[in-house]
């Protein structure tokens, strides 16, 4: 069921050379059109996906499952997105989106509000909007692609990391960007946990390295002169995780200082194997993607409207229905770590 192939792989070097392409001609909008309208009517299966920021494995593995599915129900896929993580950037691809008119939007939003008036515009133009990893306010979009309960990702994290420390001394987050639903998310949801289960642990500070490597590699050096006791840290993003991995990796705190959160084994398999890294947490980026695509296009083709018990099709991962606020959830996290990384590819 969590399996992965060589293919994943592929894919996701494929997915990098689409947005780099798209990138490079300053292109909002092209696509790859699978050559088949069977099955969609007279339905506008072009399928836009706009991650937080291009150049990120993770969202070149979850858009790569969004193109799989669009290629097998015969629609237009392309992606698009912003460099660095920001609601701005995104806000003028939406609008780009809606003029064009582009049956759906497959968005992984930068903040909660700042988007809505766009994701409103689009939809009053008649353009689906599903969020998938990063919601939106559950008011502005269609429906959110949930990639797991947001208290089972704080709780696998959390969980992971009293392990690995014993229970007991300082922590400190490295997150994504300060406006990330998702992540603030986690993290309110981590600090309850601690405060309820983990007396002993000290969370000593939450900082920013707004899915940008450099940035996250800076922070995680800061926070290690800053707090020269930590013990560990979470880092509730695929771009943190494998930053501050780097940075601990040739550093006298390897060993010392622990490292968990959510990551992808691509990224973080030899800081697993050389000990840098025991064990952290993610969920299956292309079936997200998969998914998000299956829901668009049934929003577009009407079969459903986004409402609680709404249920459609989804490829090869069966039937989904909507839960409250207009959610489908994908499914629950998994552990990675030295016994099972080699098993995964993506
Ligand atoms: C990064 C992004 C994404 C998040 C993953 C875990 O790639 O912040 O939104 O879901 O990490």
């Amino acid at each position: 069921m969590f399996g992965f192939t060589r293919k994943a792989r592929v894919g996701a070097f494929a997915a990098i050379a689409v947005s780099v392409a798209l990138v490079a001609t300053g292109c909002a909008a092209t696509g790859t059109d699978s050559g088949t309208d069977e099955g969609s009517g007279d339905a506008d299966l072009s399928i836009t996906f706009l991650p937080k920021n291009l150049g990120n494995a993770y969202f070149d593995t979850s858009d790569k499952g969004g193109a799989d599915a669009i290629a097998e129900f015969g629609g237009t896929y392309a992606e698009v997105g912003p460099a660095t993580g920001s609601p701005d950037g995104q806000v003028s691809y939406i609008n780009t989106l809606t003029q064009q008119g582009v049956g759906a939007i497959a968005l992984s939003a930068n903040d909660p509000d700042a988007l809505c008036d766009a994701v409103g515009e689009a939809r009053d133009a008649g353009v689906k909007v599903v969020t998938f990893d990063a919601d939106t306010n559950p008011d502005c979009r269609d429906l959110f692609i949930n990639q797991a309960e947001a208290d089972g990702i704080a709780k696998v994290e959390v969980d992971l990391i009293a392990e690995q420390i014993g229970d007991a001394g300082k922590i400190a987050i490295l997150s994504a960007t300060a406006n990330a639903t998702n992540q603030n998310a986690w993290i309110e949801l981590m600090k309850a946990d601690l405060a309820a289960n983990h007396p002993n642990i000290e969370l000593v500070d939450v900082v920013y390295g707004d899915d940008d490597d450099q940035t996250s590699f800076d922070k995680t050096a800061a926070l290690l002169q800053t707090y020269p006791d930590l013990k560990g840290i979470i880092s509730p993003t695929t771009v943190g995780i494998a930053a501050a991995a780097r940075y601990l990796q040739t550093s006298e705190f390897k060993g010392k200082v622990f490292l968990t959160g959510l990551g992808t084994p691509n990224q973080m398999r030899d800081f697993v194997n050389d000990g840098t890294v025991t064990a952290f947490a993610l969920w299956n980026p292309a079936d997200l993607g998969y998914l998000a695509a299956y829901a668009a296009k049934a929003l577009i083709e009407g079969t459903i409207t986004g409402a609680e018990g709404d249920k459609f099709d989804a490829g090869k991962l069966g039937s989904y229905t909507v839960g409250k606020d207009g959610t489908v959830l994908l499914g629950d996290p998994f552990t990675f770590n030295k016994d099972n990384i080699a098993d995964f590819n993506f």
